[in-house]
């Protein structure tokens, strides 16, 4: 027997044991050994009953990833499960960790399931623009029922054991000894004797279905699907489990499966899942890691309040610093309200808000922080008021803490550089609101040493954050590109766009929302600020903010807002302000097509990507996509800027910026010579950590 799957006979019972690190995944050189496996034990009278275990952290997460684009090989896991339901003798699955995707498929397979207390179930398929494709689709509903399992299976998200057992998914729990009881389980239905039906066979929770309401339910979640694929395919297959004989259904699900793993969305989203696993790898053997037992938040504002909450989510203790008593106390009483409305919105229990709140310490005196293995600075952004910062933690900050500043913009060499330490110095940019969003760029400064930056990527783990590591420029990764993605915004609408139509030719793309509503959730002041910092100006923009239109705060920006409304409507006042300006400036206005828009917008921002990775500010074009799905809402379906510039084709992306450069004169169409490289030899060529 190959050593991926080895059988073992426990008084009458057989365990198979699957044995693939790092989760099991249903590899050919799982398949091959499992079916065979199954078929000789079908037949041996020596077997009473099988259980199907794992070894390991977990039970099977699911099919082999890495094996989807390539020709299959035999046998595939529809055929073992197929095989698995025509063994007359109890079959079990033993579930640990996580059973996930074709794992819960497998497990399907099976007559019963017994699962560990901690243990998760789940299809998550479509997270990689999938449906499960090894029978989910139609023995899922036949256990917990059609509504359950849509919801199961277009969300993705796996269900604890213990709600398994509610939905009927599991047949017993166990809190320890899980091979063990499995066995005994197994032991003791053989005793009891069969017949043995399959899931496939049981068809009372399908013949109950109230096929209106699951429509209904269907439709519902559709309108979430934003231009995905797969959330729909999943609901089309579900539906034809209630309304198509076992097999028909079956087949259908097969070639919806077949359509989707082929297809360029499902080929994005297996990208990203790889992408989001390597951008967090910081390169360098047996790096040392330090230990973070509790963290320092110097500002209890709303970026270092979210942090905070972030930490503590993750179960690490905080010491949050304030310059004042009254500072402290109204950022700790925004921290408990947020936990409070997330115990009425159901998405936390009132003990776990308990223990969260237990987690803060806060303080007034630098020295509070002397404790800290971890400090974090989110004051002001203001290079003085951060070194000055800075210079203290150098005085008060034990040997070996890590320092950390969550500038958005930034240099944090010259941060650095106002310690006496800088290579315990990095940079943690957060997004808001940071127990939200689940971006950190990691920002690597030029002293800043590896053992520090792969204690944070660990960290960042830790508290469910998607980490990627970057280098210092100003924006860093995602800012900086932004800034690429806007700079012909006011041009557009100079030279015949509205707001309305940017915004539009934005959410048709799959964005949730374009940059003007951006604009104005998040406050037109700011973006005025920072050019006044910089010396720069955006004539419509800058006369809104002289008007007093920042945006939603103030009922008005790019759009109007009626009162308590974020609805945004288009305002008639900010039309004519860009009609005159074009008038002033002379630009003759025209029609403005979506494609137009864009080219203008997302192909510089592509071009800004392919001039950070040959910066080495980014290290591989996929954790720039990483950035941009994590952070700023890019279409997960088309991959991110750089995996989606492939899609578009570089050659074209080339030709029509040479075009813009051309008609604009403006040096944000100039490609950059990696891109002009990916046109010709069709791929992105990282340019290594700097
Ligand atoms: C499917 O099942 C389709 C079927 O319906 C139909 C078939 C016909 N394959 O995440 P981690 C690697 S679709 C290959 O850091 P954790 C991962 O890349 C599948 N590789 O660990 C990483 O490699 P490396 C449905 C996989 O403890 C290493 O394992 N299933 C797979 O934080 C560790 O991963 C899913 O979508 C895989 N299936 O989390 C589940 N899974 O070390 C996907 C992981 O070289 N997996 N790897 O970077 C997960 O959600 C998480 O990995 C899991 C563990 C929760 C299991």
């Amino acid at each position: 027997m190959s050593s991926s799957v080895s059988v073992a006979n426990d008084n009458g019972v057989a365990v198979v044991t699957i044995d693939n690190p790092p989760v099991n995944a249903l590899s050919f050189h799982v398949r091959k050994p499992l079916y065979e496996a199954l078929t000789g034990l079908r037949d041996d009278p020596a077997a009473r009953a099988i259980v199907i275990a794992c070894a390991g952290r977990t039970f099977v997460a699911g099919a082999d990833i890495t094996e989807f684009g390539k020709p299959v090989q035999q046998p595939e896991l529809r055929a073992i499960i197929a095989l698995l339901e025509t063994v007359p003798k109890p079959t079990v699955a033993a579930i640990h960790g996580t059973a996930l995707g074709g794992g819960l498929e497998l497990a399907l397979g099976c007559h019963f399931r017994v699962a560990e207390k901690s243990a998760r179930l789940g299809q998550p398929e479509v997270k990689l623009g999938l449906l499960p494709g090894g029978g989910g689709t139609v023995r899922l509903p036949r256990l917990v029922g059609p509504a359950k399992a849509l919801a199961m299976i277009v969300s993705g998200t796996p269900i604890s054991a213990g709600e398994a057992k509610a939905a009927s998914l599991v047949d017993a729990v166990v809190d320890s000894d899980l091979l063990a009881e499995a066995i005994r389980f197994a032991r003791e239905m053989a005793d009891r004797g069969g017949p043995f039906v399959p899931v496939r066979e049981r068809n009372e929770r399908l013949v109950e279905t109230d096929l209106a309401a699951f429509d209904a339910q269907a439709a519902e979640l559709a309108k979430k699907a934003r231009g995905l694929e797969a959330p729909l395919a999943c609901t089309e297959a579900v539906r034809n489990a209630i309304t198509l004989p076992f097999d028909a259904a079956l087949a259908a699900e097969r070639q919806l499966f077949q359509k989707l793993v082929s297809g360029d969305q499902s080929r994005a989203q297996r990208h990203l899942f790889f992408a989001e696993r390597e951008a967090a790898k910081v390169p360098g053997k047996d790096l040392q890691k330090r230990r973070i037992t509790r963290v320092g938040i110097i500002g209890a504002g709303t970026m270092g309040g979210g942090i905070a909450m972030a930490l503590a989510n993750g179960g690490l203790p905080v010491t949050l610093l304030e310059t004042s008593e009254e500072a402290l106390q109204r950022g700790l009483a925004t921290i408990g309200k947020n936990y409070a409305v997330s115990v009425s919105r159901g998405s936390l229990t009132e003990e776990a808000r308990q223990q969260r709140l237990g987690l803060f310490k806060g303080g007034t005196d630098y020295a509070d922080l002397a404790d800290c293995d971890l400090i974090i600075e989110a004051v002001f952004e203001d290079m003085a008021v951060k070194k000055d910062v800075f210079g203290k933690l150098d005085t008060i900050a034990r040997p070996g803490a890590i320092l950390a500043t969550n500038t958005s913009y930034l240099d944090v060499n010259e941060i650095a550089a106002s310690t006496s330490r800088p290579q315990d110095v990095l940079g943690m940019h957060f997004f808001s609101p940071a127990n939200v969003m689940k971006l950190l760029e990691i920002v690597r400064a030029e002293k800043t040493a590896p053992e520090v930056l792969a204690t944070v990527a660990d960290l960042a783990r830790r508290i469910g954050k998607v980490a990627v590591v970057v280098g210092v420029c100003h924006g860093f990764v995602g800012n900086r590109m932004l800034s690429a993605r806007g700079a012909e915004n006011e041009a557009l609408l100079l030279e015949g766009a509205t707001p309305a139509q940017v915004d539009k030719a934005f959410t048709d793309f799959g964005w949730p929302m374009g940059p003007f509503q951006m604009g104005d959730l998040a406050g037109l002041d700011i973006g005025w600020r920072n050019r006044k910092a910089r010396g720069q100006t955006a004539v419509i923009a800058d006369t809104l903010c002289e008007q007093g239109h920042f945006g939603q705060k103030t009922g008005s920006g790019w759009y109007r807002y009626e009162a308590g409304s974020r609805e945004p409507v288009a305002d008639p006042d900010v039309e004519a302000l860009i009609r005159a300006k074009a008038a002033e400036l002379g630009i003759a206005r025209r029609e403005i097509g979506a494609d137009d828009i864009i080219e203008r917008t997302l192909y510089p921002l592509v071009n800004e990507g392919a001039k950070i990775l040959e910066e080495g500010i980014a290290a591989r074009a996929s954790d720039i996509d990483v950035v941009w799905v994590n952070g700023y809402g890019f279409p997960i379906g088309k991959g991110g800027p750089m995996f989606w510039a492939g899609l578009e084709g570089a050659g074209r992306i080339v030709e029509r910026l040479e075009y813009w450069r051309v008609r604009t004169g403006r040096p944000i169409f100039e490609p950059a010579p990696a891109l002009r490289r990916f046109a010709e030899t069709g791929a992105w060529e990282g340019a290594g950590v700097r």
